[in-house]
């Protein structure tokens, strides 16, 4: 398989040419991004030892129902810690590639497990949340979404006396029907599917990729390290979302 050489930072990626050409001609595209498109914006990925105060403490625990239930001041201030960093970061090209991936396809739809909100700052338009988003704020026993609330407590009330907690889906809740069932389409339709800095290990998500390649697409792949879906993938490009995206799409017949 014919290959273009592209060295960034010191490292050679591969691209295949048969992907550039399949790319260049494809219409319909589907993407799912997990944690690792953000580790060069310098947010830590899921699986990454948490630093600091968190070190302690397993996210497998805090990111649930029973962990806020159990103690809503430490889960709600481990939201509001993850807020202040992510407000504090950009998006880094692996975003913004992808933000020029879609400007150029016909159908293009961006289903990302983050909830950072990076993809939207980097110009992305079609973004499917499929675990929320830290930055929205809703009332746990009326799940509607509040704006303003007391910045001082942890958690605060709603008005309606329940906690206020993030608008995040947390292990054992169900994801939102609309947003995975617009995903489920995306993957059944598209031509080409690409999964990039996911572990490919949370469910339902990790079910897109697979049902993406049943309906006949072309599975690609884009991670520094192999997960379980490398062997199902039909390509795999090692490395940084940050330097492999950007490579890919520099390619001529590409960058248009
Ligand atoms: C549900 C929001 C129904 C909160 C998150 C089978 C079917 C259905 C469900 C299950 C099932 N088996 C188990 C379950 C339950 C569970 C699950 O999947 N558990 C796992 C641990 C096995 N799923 C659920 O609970 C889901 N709900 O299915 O409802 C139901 C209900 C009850 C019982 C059964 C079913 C809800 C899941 C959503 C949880 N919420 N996030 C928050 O963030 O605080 S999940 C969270 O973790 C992320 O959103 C993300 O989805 C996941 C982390 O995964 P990744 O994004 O892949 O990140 P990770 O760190 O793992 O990997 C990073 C990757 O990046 C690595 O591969 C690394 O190599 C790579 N990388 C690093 N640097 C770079 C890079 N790649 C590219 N470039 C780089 N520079």
């Amino acid at each position: 398989m014919g290959r273009h050489r592209h060295v960034t930072g010191g490292r050679a990626i591969e691209i295949p040419r048969q992907l550039v050409e399949r790319l260049a001609r494809a219409r319909r595209v589907a993407v799912l991004t997990g944690a690792g498109i953000s580790a060069e914006s310098g947010i830590p990925t899921f699986r990454d030892a948490l630093d600091g105060l968190w070190a302690n403490y397993d996210p497998l625990e805090l990111a649930t129902p029973l962990g806020f239930a159990r103690n809503p001041g430490l889960v709600w201030r481990w939201y509001a810690e993850r807020r202040a960093r992510i407000a504090a970061t950009r998006p880094n090209p692996g975003h913004a590639a992808l933000a020029a991936l879609e400007a150029r396809c016909a159908d293009f739809t961006l289903v990302t497990q983050n909830i950072d909100g990076l993809h939207q700052r980097a110009g992305s338009r079609r973004v499917i949340e499929l675990h929320g988003n830290i930055a929205r704020v809703k009332c746990s026993a009326e799940e509607k979404r509040v704006e303003t609330f007391d910045p001082q407590a942890a958690p605060p009330r709603c008005v309606c006396g329940a906690y206020l907690r993030p608008d995040v889906v947390w292990f054992g809740e169900m994801l939102p029907a609309d947003a995975l069932a617009r995903a489920e389409a995306a993957a059944e339709r598209c031509e080409l599917f690409f999964s990039i800095g996911t572990s490919a290990q949370v469910y339902p998500a990790a079910d897109l990729p697979l049902r993406a390649r049943a309906a006949g697409a072309v599975l690609v792949e884009i991670n520094p390290q192999r997960t379980p879906l490398t062997e199902r993938a039909d390509f795999f490009l090692q490395g940084a979302a940050g330097e492999v995206l950007p490579a890919l799409l520099g390619k001529p017949g590409l960058n248009s």
